[in-house]
């Protein structure tokens, strides 16, 4: 009988370590603990053996029943471990490389705008440049023949820090640092964020977004200018719109433009998103004034060249046709994320 015992306890062994699931496990306690049960039946067999022997197997076998019901807890716990870990890697499993099964994220139509147009540039071979926000007076104004107590100032008030450095209020700012950094002949592009201190209305924000261009080269002129602005134009909106230029006053442009497109929110008949004029101011522009190319150290007698400032988040309006220019700092994803990559 003890060789029976042995050989129960190995079974009972072999099929515990190979248990999967609990439910397997409670046809092994039965198997084994229940009232027709392997050990069990070795309990009942008792009753054939003699006196002595009854009290030497009958403590072996108390010793099994105690074993194995130790054993089945044990494997309890061991299968109740993996099903919850199993639990845990098919419903919560999560893996940083792949696409989430959520809503995607969208790029903000400006930055839709900006990447179209820093192709374009591109490939009519302009660098791209990245400018500070915060600039001094000499690259907002001084060095873009603004001085001090001009009243062109006044255009452009903006937030000051305490230490004397200001908010940017145009993308200008960079033109001085960009003719010092490379240099003529010379063509990039720099869009940034813009600060103004003005009232806010549907086409006026105190945040918002300008693309400069500029291009240094012998012989530039505004026939150039003119060529460039219709291309990107073309480009951009990938349809006709009409545009006009007319002439426009900036202390670092001489001769100025203002270039105006057609309101695409109203079709030209007047509405909040241009002012009821049914033109929106989108890219003033002209040639760079003399003392601006000096300044940033070109020779005035072998080069001139062109500027633009292109209002990128007006473009934007535009292209999309957005009526309200709050709604790109708004926030609201229900309106900034219907716009995709062409
Ligand atoms: C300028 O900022 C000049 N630096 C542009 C320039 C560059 C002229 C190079 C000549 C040569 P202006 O203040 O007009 O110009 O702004 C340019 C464009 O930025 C505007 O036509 C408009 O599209 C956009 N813009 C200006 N102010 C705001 C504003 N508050 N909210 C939204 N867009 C604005």
């Amino acid at each position: 009988m003890q060789q029976q015992i042995n050989a129960v306890w190995e079974q009972l062994s072999r099929e515990l370590a190979a248990a999967s699931d609990t439910a397997g496990l409670e046809q092994i306690r039965v198997a084994y603990l229940g009232k027709k049960g392997q050990i069990t039946g070795l309990l009942k067999g008792l009753q054939k053996v003699s006196v002595e022997e009854k009290k030497t197997l009958g403590q072996l076998i108390n010793q099994l029943k105690r074993r194995a019901e130790e054993s089945i807890v044990q494997t309890q716990e061991r299968l109740a471990a993996e099903e919850l870990e199993r639990k845990v890697l098919s419903a919560e499993k999560y893996d940083v490389s792949l696409p989430s099964a959520e809503k995607k994220g969208s790029y903000h139509p400006i930055t839709l705008v900006q990447r179209d147009l820093e192709d374009i540039f591109h490939s009519m071979g302009f660098n791209v440049e990245d400018f500070s926000e915060i600039v001094d007076d000499f690259a907002c104004f001084e060095s873009l023949n603004i001085p001090k107590h001009h009243p062109a100032r006044d255009m452009q008030d903006t937030y000051y820090l305490e230490n004397g450095q200001l908010l940017k209020t145009h993308t200008s700012a960079a033109q001085n640092s960009i003719m010092r950094k490379y240099g003529a002949p010379l063509r990039a592009i720099f869009p940034g964020r813009c600060f103004r201190n003005e009232s806010i209305d549907a086409c006026h924000e105190n945040t918002f977004f300008q693309m400069e261009g500029m291009m240094i080269d012998e012989d530039i002129s505004i026939s150039n200018l003119i060529y460039f602005m219709k291309t990107m134009l073309s480009e951009v909106f990938q349809r006709d719109v009409s545009v006009r230029l007319r002439p426009g006053f900036f202390p670092f442009v001489e001769p100025g433009f203002e270039l105006d497109v057609n309101c695409q929110i109203c079709g030209g008949s007047g509405c909040p998103s241009c002012k009821h004029s049914g033109w929106l101011e989108l890219c003033p522009c002209g040639m760079i004034h003399p003392n601006v190319l000096r300044y940033g150290g070109i020779d005035t007698d072998k080069y001139t060249g062109f500027a633009f400032g292109l209002g990128l988040t007006r473009l934007a309006m535009m292209k999309y046709g957005i009526s309200d220019i709050r709604d790109f700092n708004s926030g609201s994803l229900k309106s900034l994320s219907q716009f995709s990559a062409k």
